[in-house]
């Protein structure tokens, strides 16, 4: 039987408040979490959207050490950004709480204290990293030293970003502290542990018997932790950051940023809801859902519901729809390599494209597998889906109604097949759309609602009402009737995925009480109703626009790259006579050409100060030839003279300096000399 509900909580990840959001986040959580809210509260439904910023654990230290604030400064700070970036993007919460909040402090702390008053918890001495000279344990990411599978310097404690091997701080060869650069030692500690392996027996049964409707990567990625079987995991960590264990003798201890966290969704509740939030937590006709990105499958779907039962009073989730992970570019998405799209930066280099965004990400929403996210794709998707399906049938349905009947809406006459053809074409799109939005299928969704604007341009390229206009007056009311219903049902259908379109349709048809329910009639514009100016819903984008997004990119990563770059190793010392053997020269460039049939080649003409030589250097994929006439340039002077394939002969070597990412930039002096100079 199905479960009768009366209430929806939705709830979506907290974003660490330790940088900003960007457009995987976004794909991920909370732009379907958001469809999924908004068309929940278009049907008239009881639902609340709940999230707000996770402001402990270590990646928030690790940010304050290295701006050299505090950890509240950047909570504070990027709290803000979070939120506003959000709000502009019209992710319409029902809160944004904050986890440094009185009532969540006091929340996480009553909730662990009763697990602990409970017995539920299991105390156990274990052996950690502790760095004498700045007193404190240290977290796994405070712990850097050599892989022990790559041997790659700088591995952290919890993973070799070199390999992507996952590691435990024992593993690390020499291990050192970040925090003071000493050798951390072991040290006996004291945490508390949720014993999940004790919950395996009701959890497993509970999602592979009783929800066997969650998403099979969800699915999958439980099946494999209860294979591997459940072990305890600790809910405290020697921080001096977070929410202070609630017993005695727990000192320098806080909650683990993993148990006080998701308990914020209901102190965020609380914060709303300060009356009856228990009745969306703790009544079993409320249906909880949480949206999250793969890599939390395992909190939501196992340690959570085990911190919940373990409680006693609360209900459980009903469903987790978790995203797989959005690349950009064809690459992941990297902060520490600056491979990301920011919404804060693309609300200001793409102004008033809030809708563009949240329709792209939807049609790739990586809902099965990684999708991917290319500027190109989001170019086309804007000019060939935004502008020339849904913006171009709008337009020439509102243009028509203006220059034919004055922007008023014409009476419809007697429907002939091909006005009922169309009818029956859109009339199951609402059971289409809430079928598909139901099962949490958020691109199909949007692609049906598109649909209609297909459906609508074919109606007009059939009807032909610009020709009949001549002949046969009468029935193009009928025509212009029928397309501006369909218009209507296109605010309608696009309300959950494009917010602002939507107001901004609904205004250029100067109605505001289109409801959902109303979604596939035809009776939206009554005959005689006067529609407001029509303008463009959607802009086309340059090349140009998209363009300039791809070489932001590539600019910052490559910028991050060298900032990070550590130098190979200098190479074994020689005898300064040696050094002296070498005759290095600066010389002008008179000519550069590209070799034929040799693509890596130029063939450089240079004033030597002498009788002129010409060298051969393997720069061709870094320089237009070109622009490099004119320029001065080093170059060996005293080396063999080298033949290539052809009879071309070399007479030295031009310097090139090579950037850590391999291109290559010939070495020029700072001030113009005289060609021939030498180097030393
Ligand atoms: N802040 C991890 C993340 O942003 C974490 C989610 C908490 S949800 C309770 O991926
Ligand atoms: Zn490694």
């Amino acid at each position: 039987m199905e479960k009768k509900f009366n209430r929806t909580l939705v709830t979506a990840a907290l974003p660490y408040a330790n940088g900003g959001v960007h457009i995987g986040h976004l794909a991920g959580v909370y732009v379907p979490a958001d469809i999924y809210v908004r068309y929940l509260r278009l049907k008239g439904e009881d639902v609340l959207y709940i999230c707000g910023s996770d402001e402990h654990g270590v990646p928030v230290t690790i940010r304050a050490r290295k701006e050299g604030c505090t950890p509240q400064e950047v909570v504070d700070r990027y709290n803000r950004i979070i939120k506003d970036s959000f709000e502009e993007f019209g992710i319409s919460f029902d809160v944004f709480g904050r986890t440094t909040s009185e009532t969540h402090r006091k929340t996480a702390s009553d909730f662990f204290r009763k697990l602990y008053d409970k017995g539920e918890f299991v105390e156990q001495e274990s052996e950690q990293y502790y760095d004498e000279e700045a007193k404190t344990f240290l977290a796994d990411r405070y712990i850097t030293g050599e892989c022990p599978h790559c041997h790659a310097e700088g591995a952290y404690g919890d993973q070799c970003e070199k390999c992507g091997t996952a590691l435990s701080p024992e593993e690390l060869i020499n291990p050192k502290s970040t925090v003071s650069g000493s050798v951390p030692v072991m040290k006996k500690t004291k945490h508390w542990y949720l014993p999940l392996d004790k919950h395996q027996q009701w959890l497993e049964p509970w999602i592979t018997k009783d929800h066997t409707e969650w998403r099979s990567n969800v699915m999958g990625q439980c099946k494999s932790w209860f294979d591997m079987g459940l072990k305890p995991r600790a809910v405290s960590r020697d921080l001096d950051w977070g929410i202070p264990v609630p017993v005695e003798g727990a000192e320098g201890k806080v909650l683990y940023v993993w148990f006080d966290a998701p308990i914020g969704y209901i102190s965020n509740t609380k914060d709303l809801r300060p009356d009856d939030w228990e009745l969306w937590w703790k009544s079993p006709d409320t249906r909880l859902v949480h949206f999250i990105g793969k890599d939390n499958i395992v909190f939501h779907c196992i340690v959570f519901p085990a911190m919940l039962k373990a409680e006693g009073s609360y209900i459980l989730p009903d469903n987790v729809p978790a995203n797989e992970f959005l690349n950009l570019e064809d690459d992941k998405i990297s902060t520490s390599r600056c491979w990301a799209v920011w919404l804060h930066e693309y609300l200001k280099e793409l102004p008033g494209k809030q809708d563009v965004l949240r329709y792209v990400l939807t049609a790739n929403a990586p809902e099965t597998k990684d999708n991917n996210f290319t500027w190109k794709d989001f170019q086309a998707r804007n000019n060939n889906e935004l502008v020339a399906v849904y913006g171009n049938f709008v337009n020439r349905a509102l243009q028509l109604t203006k220059k034919y009947y004055d922007g008023i809406v014409p009476a419809c006459g007697e429907l002939n097949d091909t006005d009922r053809a169309t009818i029956d074409e859109f009339k199951n799109v609402k059971a289409d759309v809430e079928r598909l939005l139901d099962g949490f299928r958020f691109r199909d969704a949007q692609k049906e609602a598109m649909n209609l604007a297909r459906i609508g341009n074919k109606y007009l390229a059939d009807a032909e009402p610009w020709k009949v206009i001549k002949t046969d007056p009468e029935r193009v009311k009928t025509i212009i009737n029928l397309s501006l219903q369909l218009v209507a049902n296109l605010a309608i259908a696009f309300e959950p995925f494009l917010p602002f379109s939507s107001e901004r349709l609904k205004g250029m048809l100067a109605v505001d009480g289109l409801s959902w329910a109303s979604l596939g009639a035809t009776d939206l514009l009554p005959a005689g109703h006067k529609i407001g100016e029509p303008a463009l819903l959607f802009e086309k984008i340059e090349d140009s626009v998209v363009e300039a997004q791809v070489a932001k990119l590539q600019q910052c990563k490559k910028e991050m790259a060298e900032a990070a770059y550590k130098a190979e190793p200098v190479k074994a010392d020689i005898a300064f006579s040696d050094f002296e053997k070498l005759d290095i020269r600066v010389g002008t460039v008179l000519s550069c050409e590209r070799v034929p049939k040799m693509k890596k080649l130029l063939k450089f003409e240079i004033a030597d100060g002498l009788e002129n030589r010409t060298i051969v250097s393997g720069i061709a994929m870094h320089y237009e030839p070109e622009t490099l006439v004119g320029k001065q340039v080093c170059f060996i002077a005293n080396l063999p003279p080298r033949e290539f394939k052809g009879g071309l002969v070399s007479q030295g070597m031009i310097l090139s300096a090579v950037n850590c990412d391999g291109t290559l930039s010939v070495i020029t002096p700072e001030r113009k000399v005289a060609a021939g100079s030498s180097v030393c």
